[in-house]
């Protein structure tokens, strides 16, 4: 088999989306993602120029090879541009894999480890009443998994709470919104939030919390002890983790799980996160981290030292990678948890797919492949939209992580 033709579609169902699709000779076809919020260009022009002229007339079942050639070949390493672009390619030529095979790409990645793959939704709100409100909920759905998070009293703005009566969607259309930050205030607060949590809900549910990269060491082990009683599943990203070693101070401190990784590229970003045991769970995600090829290594070695997956899965993640990650989650053996922040109606009539929810479980289905497909007519009325994640500052206007 080879590879005939490939082509980058940009589009719009709400968010943006950038989606690699490889044709063969053999008339199969691959899909995809290559999404990077806010950056969305760059991946499609680096794919698009840099990438396409490379694969024609070259087998597709050849993804090692192939991963190695544009990786170590690009002599330009890692990086979140390079890498979404490297994943896309790799996704594309696994779904072709499937395909030509006639199975699910599960099998090939080892077949079921489990049944189902559990996943954690978002709850939020403006203050707590309101998100022990979407806490109960998600609850009523089926999820057995919760993240939550709420407005803080005294701040305009937080993460991951969206303004009154919309869906929650980090990127907004135009330049990049600037939202405020008190670590003193979140601090106060957020030990309260999940007080409230337990007492009306008890200790039958897991919880989760996104610190979103806001805290120094020293304050997020002040943090993590405080949410001890509270029994998280995990605390994400309480720090930036450029500095891998900050994780040290905060695992000297608690016993909060901690969770990682969303912005990782490749393994060296978290090599001693995973090797000390700093972390529990790895939140590389298929798109960002090179795809199913460098994952499954990131994976296997994490094995090794206790840590399991907890992919990122949120709305700028595509159906195409909750798809990939719905397949790698029921076959790798240390698996841990899937976030899932459901798409909206128009991203998912533009990418139709097998994968489903039930009672807290999502199951990738048994089509070759992926298992989903991507309506080019339909994407074509949702023109690309410029938009930008927010910045923050703190209340004396330093500007800081967001
Ligand atoms: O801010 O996906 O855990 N989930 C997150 C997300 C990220 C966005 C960035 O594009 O932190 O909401
Ligand atoms: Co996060």
């Amino acid at each position: 088999m080879k590879i005939t033709g490939a082509s980058v579609n940009v589009c719009s169902p709400g968010r943006n989306f950038v989606t690699l699709k490889i044709e063969t000779d053999e008339g199969i076809y691959g899909l995809g993602d290559g999404t990077l919020n806010g950056r969305e260009l760059a991946v499609a022009s680096y794919i698009t120029e840099h990438v396409i002229p490379c694969l024609i007339g070259r087998d597709p079942f050849q993804t090692e090879d192939i991963w190695q050639y544009l990786y170590r070949g690009a002599y330009w390493r890692r990086g979140p541009v390079t890498m979404a672009a490297i994943a896309a390619v790799d996704v594309a030529l696994w779904d072709i894999k499937g395909k030509a095979l006639n199975t699910p790409i599960y099998n090939l990645l080892g077949g079921r480890s489990r049944g189902g793959v559990l996943v954690y939704a978002h709850a939020h709100g403006a203050d707590i009443e309101e998100a022990l409100d979407d806490v109960g909920k998600h609850i009523e759905m089926g999820y057995q998994a919760i993240r939550v998070q709420s407005g803080v009293p005294g701040l305009a703005s937080t993460y991951g709470v969206p303004k009154a009566g919309m869906r929650y969607e980090p990127a907004e259309k135009g330049l990049p919104s600037e939202g405020q930050w008190s670590t003193e205030m979140y601090l106060r607060h957020t030990p309260k939030l999940f007080e409230e949590t337990r007492r009306r809900f008890g200790e039958n549910v897991h919880l989760l919390h996104d610190c979103h990269h806001r805290l120094t060491p020293i304050e997020a082990a002040r943090l993590g002890k405080e949410l001890e009683p509270y029994h998280l599943f995990w605390m994400e990203d309480p720090v930036a983790a450029e500095l891998q070693e900050g994780f040290r101070v905060i695992r000297e401190h608690t016993t909060t799980p901690l969770a990682t990784g969303e912005v990782f590229n490749t393994i060296w970003d978290g090599q001693e996160l995973i090797q000390r045991q700093w972390i529990d769970y790895i939140r590389m995600s298929i798109v960002h981290a090179g795809g199913f090829t460098h994952l499954k290594k990131v994976a296997d070695f994490a094995s090794l030292y206790h840590v399991r997956t907890g992919c990122h899965g949120a709305t700028d993640l595509s159906p195409v990678t909750m798809a990939a990650a719905l397949h790698f989650g029921i076959a790798v053996h240390n698996f841990g948890i899937q976030e899932h922040m459901a798409h909206c109606e128009e991203t998912d009539a533009v990418f139709p797919h097998g994968y489903s929810f039930k009672a807290g479980y999502m199951y990738p289905g048994d089509a070759p492949g992926l298992g989903v497909e991507l309506d080019e007519k339909l994407a074509a009325k949702y023109p690309y939209e410029r938009a930008y994640l927010p910045v923050n500052r703190k209340l004396d206007g330093t500007l800081t992580d967001w």
